[in-house]
């Protein structure tokens, strides 16, 4: 039997998400990776790169708080799989695609040069509990050119496949961490 490739992706970004890995998602798994990625830079709490990358953070979860149904504060991993099935067949899923590419842009582009670097893109998905080598090994797939930076453009395509693609060899399967 195939595997469901998109549903996979799913979990593995749930799981992500559920940085203090409770089960559930909610605000405070926000705050974490924000913390992280700026200590990783060297900027200390409250620090102005701090508040930014929680500010990025704060659009993020308030992006996702539809997918709380019973509007509990709580994404559940039912409430994930649900919301996530009814945005992909919906008529506006293609807006949706381009609002989670500049929300997530926002929180990778630490330096705000416009470009993502290898560097800014593993420090993101460290800050959500992915090892080193496999968030290196996250930006070469997603880096499908070989440039050495991804423009939102770049983003952009990888969040579509992860989103849609099927093809388990897909390069933006790997937007959220290796995903099998
Ligand atoms: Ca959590
Ligand atoms: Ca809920
Ligand atoms: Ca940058």
């Amino acid at each position: 039997m195939a595997i469901d490739v998109v549903a996979q992706k799913m979990t593995r970004m749930f799981d992500n998400f559920d940085t203090n890995r409770n089960g559930y998602i909610d605000e405070a798994d926000f705050f974490r990776p924000a913390a992280w990625i700026a200590g990783r830079l060297g900027h200390p709490i409250r620090s102005e790169m701090h508040l930014q990358l929680q500010g990025a953070y704060e659009k993020m979860w308030s992006h996702l708080i539809p997918v709380d149904a019973d509007k509990d504060g709580r994404i559940t991993r039912a409430e994930w799989d649900q919301g996530f099935r009814q945005m992909s067949s919906g008529d506006s899923f293609a807006l949706t695609i381009g609002q989670a590419t500049s929300i997530l842009f926002d929180c990778v582009d630490t330096d705000g040069d416009g470009n993502i670097s290898a560097e800014e893109f593993a420090n993101w998905l460290c800050g959500h509990g992915v090892d080193r080598p496999n968030a290196v090994e996250s930006f070469r797939r997603l880096d499908r050119r070989g440039a050495g930076v991804m423009s939102k453009a770049d983003l952009k395509e990888g969040v579509v496949e992860f989103f849609t693609s099927q093809d388990p060899e897909a390069p933006g399967n790997w937007l959220h961490g290796p995903w099998r």
